[in-house]
C-alpha cells in the first residue's frame, strides 16, 4: 500500500466509526416535546426516555401511504415515521408496546405490527394535524394496501392524539 492508499483507508475507518456513533444518538428536542418513548430501549436523551419533538421524528427515515380508516375518507395521505424505523432507531427489544394517548387511552401493541407498516403519523393530506382532528401523532396501518388490517382489533391499536410508547416484556 501507498502511504496515500494508507491514509484513504485511514480515513474512511474513521468516518464509519464516527458514523455509527452518530446512528446511535438523538440529539435535543429543540421543540415542544410530542412523544416520549421508554421502556426497553437503548437511546435516550432525557433519564430512561426518548423525547421527540417533530423535527427529530421527521429527521428519521419518512414513509407515506394512502389510506382510508373509520376516521377518514379514501383519499387521506399519512406521512410519518414506520413503527420500524422508530424501534431501530431507540434500539428497542420489547416484545409489546403500551401506546398511550393524551385522552388517557392506552392500548397494547405487538412490536411484530410493525412487519404490517404500522406507522406513526405526523401529517395528514400534507398538514400537521392539531389535536382536534386526532393530532399531532396518530398510529396508522396501511389499512387500503393489507385489507386484512381491517379489523376491530388494528382500529383499536390505531391511537390518536399519542403521546408516549413503552417498550414491556
Ligand atoms: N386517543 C384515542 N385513540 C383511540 C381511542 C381512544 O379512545 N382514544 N379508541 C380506540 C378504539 S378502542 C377504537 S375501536 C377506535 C374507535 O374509534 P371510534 O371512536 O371512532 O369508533 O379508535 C381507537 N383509538
Ligand atoms: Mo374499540
Amino acid at each position: 500500500m501507498t502511504t496515500f492508499s494508507r491514509r484513504m483507508a485511514l480515513l474512511l475507518a474513521f468516518t464509519a466509526i464516527l458514523g455509527s456513533a452518530s446512528a446511535g444518538t438523538l440529539g435535543q428536542p429543540a421543540g415542544a416535546v410530542i412523544l416520549s418513548v421508554k421502556g426497553k430501549i437503548a437511546v435516550t436523551n432525557n433519564g430512561d426516555t426518548a423525547d421527540f419533538d417533530v423535527a427529530m421524528l421527521e429527521a428519521l427515515p419518512r414513509t407515506s401511504f394512502k389510506t382510508s380508516t373509520p376516521w377518514t375518507d379514501a383519499d387521506t395521505v399519512f406521512e410519518g415515521v414506520a413503527l420500524k424505523d422508530l424501534i431501530a432507531a431507540v434500539g428497542a427489544t420489547g416484545g409489546t408496546i403500551v401506546a398511550a394517548a393524551l385522552n388517557d387511552y392506552s392500548v397494547p401493541i405487538p412490536a411484530s405490527d410493525a412487519q404490517s407498516g404500522a406507522m406513526i403519523a405526523y401529517r395528514l393530506n400534507g398538514k400537521y394535524m392539531e389535536v382536534k382532528d386526532k393530532g399531532p401523532l396518530w398510529v396508522i396501518y396501511p389499512f387500503d394496501d393489507k385489507p386484512e388490517l381491517k379489523t376491530e382489533t388494528l382500529y383499536s391499536r390505531s391511537v390518536w392524539q399519542l403521546t408516549s410508547l413503552e417498550f414491556v416484556d
